[in-house]
């Protein structure tokens, strides 16, 4: 196997033998081959559309399918088995309605019929064969930009399912993916490629954001308890809310209560979620604690997106997977039916008693921030507010990634810090205080909302009639997955300057590329926070 798509990659440089993030090798080819399948079915995707045939069914299973090959999403074979042979399925549906004729290469790719005739068909599409670009810049920026595209199809396959979607996003996957099999594409190509693989991620964020604020309203600034009710209880993790809405419609009057976990921790702050009584706080930290986390939870967990790392045998019965994720012999939950986790909350014992436990304040979407606009740019005029930082991204296990919680630490008190995404529980619960009554620690919400941190960017730019560049801001920004390989792009495509990334350098971007994005963006790894902080402050 060869799989560098994410930070923890082993040595920094890729997993070759078994994923540092538990993916086996076998699990590893078939994602490889679900990428390839994928690719065959852009390719054919891309000549329907040619020939006026959009079919929404091919588009939401591109985005879903790639979904479930990021990170932490699904490391379940049978499932890929499934999904690889659907692929095919819809590919030759689509092939026959448009009227096409015959492709060859990955559109004419034919699944083996048993799982290991399977795995060795994606040990030959790897990341390093031929059907990538033999240049190792292009095949740099090729994979930076398929890593784009997962991130891309994650916030995608979230939107579509509350309603929302632009053909603009499928049709550039497609073209994407089918690119990549375009030997004649040069360099300046593919830098082209992928930095509209960040454009075409805001329109994605903004149509998550549309979905999200449109059913479940605008987040306010609500206090969520970190402690805990005596009484039945039912984790939810991941970063779904339509699955959560569901599962606090099933289990509303049956006196158990619900918690978050991870990045569901924003969720608190929708009018359309916090209205549920039984809604009722949060629980543990970032996703790389949850074997020991899960393992303490007096009740069933349910995950609806990424991370999941493999179960402890103490919750492997009472752990359940759905949407994009799969874990081997976790039961994974069809059409939002919460049945059987209502069935094993009220078998398990709950919390004995009530736990104090202080709480975090969220909901501090573009919405709520820009309610208070004129009283924050006050603030910055009359010197009371110094410098705005946006210390966000992913957690994760390496020591290294502490740098955050001490930036945060030492930020002066006269400055404000925006967060979002899980990197926050490395400082969530620290008591920052305000400044004349606006909170130094504005949590924006999840990954998926880094697009509302990107409105409030802009729009104080406008209110000071400067560049983004020009702001006070700063962004000191921790990746893990492919979701923010997508953010950065984007943030590149915007043209922000000056990121700090951390807490090590992708190992799919070559000396040569990183070069190029030094140069045009003045990209750079973090160092210490002291040294940062007074390079940034002056
Ligand atoms: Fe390694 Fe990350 Fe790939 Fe897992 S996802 S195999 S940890 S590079
Ligand atoms: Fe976290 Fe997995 Fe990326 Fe949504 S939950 S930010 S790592």
């Amino acid at each position: 196997m060869f799989c560098y798509q994410c930070e923890q990659t082993a040595n920094g440089k890729g997993c070759t033998k078994m994923g540092v993030c538990g993916k086996t090798a076998d699990v590893a080819a078939l994602q490889d081959l679900m990428i390839y399948a994928v690719r065959g079915l852009s390719e054919v995707a891309v000549e329907a559309r040619k020939a006026g045939v959009v079919d929404p069914e091919v588009n939401r299973f591109t985005v879903n399918a790639l979904f479930s090959t990021l990170t932490n999403v699904d490391f379940d074979p049978a499932r890929f088995q499934v999904l690889i042979g659907r692929c095919v399925e819809l590919r030759e549906q689509l092939r026959n309605k448009a009227k096409l004729g015959t492709f060859d290469g990955a559109a004419a790719f034919q699944p083996a019929k048993d799982p290991n005739g399977l795995v060795d068909q994606g040990t030959k599409v790897g990341l390093m064969s031929d059907t990538f670009s033999a240049d190792e810049n292009i095949r740099s920026l090729q994979h930076t930009t398929l890593y784009g595209i997962k991130g891309v199809a994650a916030y995608a396959d979230h939107a579509q399912i509350l309603g929302q979607e632009d053909d603009r996003v499928y049709a550039y996957i497609h073209e994407a993916l089918t690119a990549m099999g375009n030997k004649s594409l040069g360099l300046n190509d593919w830098v082209g490629l992928t930095l509209k693989c960040g454009e075409i991620n805001i329109r994605t964020m903004e149509l998550l954001d549309a979905g999200n604020t449109g059913t479940y309203g605008h987040p306010v600034p609500t206090a969520v308890p970190l402690g805990a009710k005596k009484g039945k209880a039912i984790l939810v993790s991941g970063h779904d809310l339509k699955d959560l809405e569901e599962l606090l419609k099933q289990t509303e009057g049956k006196d158990i209560y619900v918690y978050t976990h991870g990045e569901m921790l924003p969720t608190h702050g929708y009018p359309g979620l916090k209205k549920y009584k039984h809604f009722y706080g949060h629980y543990g930290t970032a996703w790389q604690n949850q074997a020991k986390e899960f393992a303490a939870f007096p009740g069933p967990i349910v995950m609806t997106t990424n991370c999941i790392q493999k179960p402890r045998e103490s919750y492997q019965n009472s752990i359940y997977t759905m949407g994009p994720v799969g874990w081997p012999g976790v039961v994974h939950l069809k059409d939002r039916d919460f049945s059987p986790v209502i069935k094993k909350a009220l078998e398990m014992p709950g919390f004995t008693e009530d736990k104090e436990g202080g709480s975090v304040m969220v909901g501090f979407g573009r919405n709520a921030v820009l309610g208070v606009a004129p009283a924050v740019i006050d603030a910055v005029k009359a010197g009371k507010i110094r410098h705005f930082f946006l210390v966000g991204g992913c957690d994760g296990a390496k020591a290294s990634r502490n740098y955050y919680t001490e930036f945060v630490e030492k930020v002066p008190k006269d400055c404000v810090v925006l967060t979002l995404a899980c990197g926050k529980f490395k400082f969530f619960d620290k008591e920052l205080g305000n400044i004349g009554g606006i909170p130094r620690l504005l949590d924006v919400g999840q990954c998926n909302d880094a697009y509302s941190a990107v409105k409030i960017a802009m729009a104080l730019a406008d209110a000071f009639k400067i560049g983004v560049n020009d702001l006070p801001l700063s962004m000191i920004l921790s990746w893990y997955e492919q979701k923010a390989a997508a953010i950065l792009l984007s943030l590149l495509y915007l043209g922000i300057k000056d990121i700090r990334l951390g807490p090590s350098l992708p190992a799919f971007i070559t000396p040569a590329v990183l070069d190029v994005l030094v140069k045009n963006f003045n990209i750079m790894p973090i160092t210490t926070p002291d040294q940062d902080l007074k390079a940034i402050l002056g």
